[in-house]
């Protein structure tokens, strides 16, 4: 189901959108929880395969002395490594939205699985993804997939309405209570500004990759499985200037 011109033109003014109707159906959701699971456990453990600890707090991800009590773990391309996952790509009420917004040629920047397990969940501050990406033209957009319902309790996403419209903040090196987060990015934010963008098992956002946001630490006793999928429109240009040309083509041409 592709957006209605109101939603669209809300998500043009705030940078993001609640989708109101459900995306993933009760049967798809337990089969991409399943494989979530089982491709995390595999992981559990292993360094240099895919899986990351983004909250690790130290000099550097390798610093064995760094602090690893909290987890904000990450799989990236988990469509490399599952079909369940690949199959999602080419989701097409997923596909719909991401048309709605960059148009009917639709580029795979990456997807990533965001974990945060229960109790000790790192947190992600406050940022721009094309604070990361350095994408040119910067007009990307993220579907965020809630596989848990996630909330302000479990660290749900938070968003500065709006910010994407705005001039681009500076990103510096993350910074926790326990010390430097060498995975992570970091802008200042008036937090006054932020809002909750609640989501129940199943639904999902759409942001800008310029709109700010940042999720919580998870303190709760549930935890909270994400996952995300990056469009770009056909010829962005990476942070070295050049056309993604080998990324996967989801929907219409390069
Ligand atoms: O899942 C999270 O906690 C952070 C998500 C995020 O920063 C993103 O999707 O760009």
């Amino acid at each position: 189901m592709k957006l209605t011109s109101q939603q669209v033109e809300q998500f043009q003014q705030k940078g993001y959108l609640n989708i109101p109707h459900r995306l993933i159906a009760e049967d798809h959701l337990d089969l991409l929880r399943e494989h979530y699971d089982a491709l995390f456990a595999k992981k559990r453990g292993t360094s240099g395969e895919g899986l990351r600890n983004l909250a690790i707090a130290g000099e550097s991800e390798q610093d064995e002395t760094a602090d690893r009590s909290e987890e904000m773990l990450q799989i990236v391309e988990m469509w490399r490594y599952d079909e369940v996952y690949r199959q999602l790509l080419y989701h097409t009420p997923l596909l719909d939205i991401a048309e709605s917004l960059i148009g009917p040629n639709i580029q795979l920047f990456h997807d990533q699985a965001l974990y945060k397990p229960a109790r000790h969940g790192g947190e992600v501050p406050w940022h721009q993804d094309n604070g990361y990406w350095c994408c040119t033209p910067s007009n990307l957009v993220s579907i965020w997939i809630a596989l848990d319902n996630a909330d302000e309790e479990n660290g749900g996403m938070n968003v500065i309405p709006g910010s994407h419209l705005e001039s681009a903040p500076n990103h510096d090196r993350a910074v926790s209570e326990k010390g430097k987060l060498p995975a992570l990015l970091q802008a200042n934010v008036d937090e006054n500004r932020a809002a909750p963008v609640p989501l129940k098992a199943g639904y999902a956002m759409v942001h800008h990759c310029l709109m700010l946001h940042q999720t919580n630490p998870n303190r709760s006793q549930r935890r909270r499985r994400a996952m995300v999928i990056h469009y770009m429109p056909s010829g962005t240009r990476n942070g070295k200037g050049e056309v993604m040309d080998d990324h996967l083509v989801l929907r219409g041409e390069l």
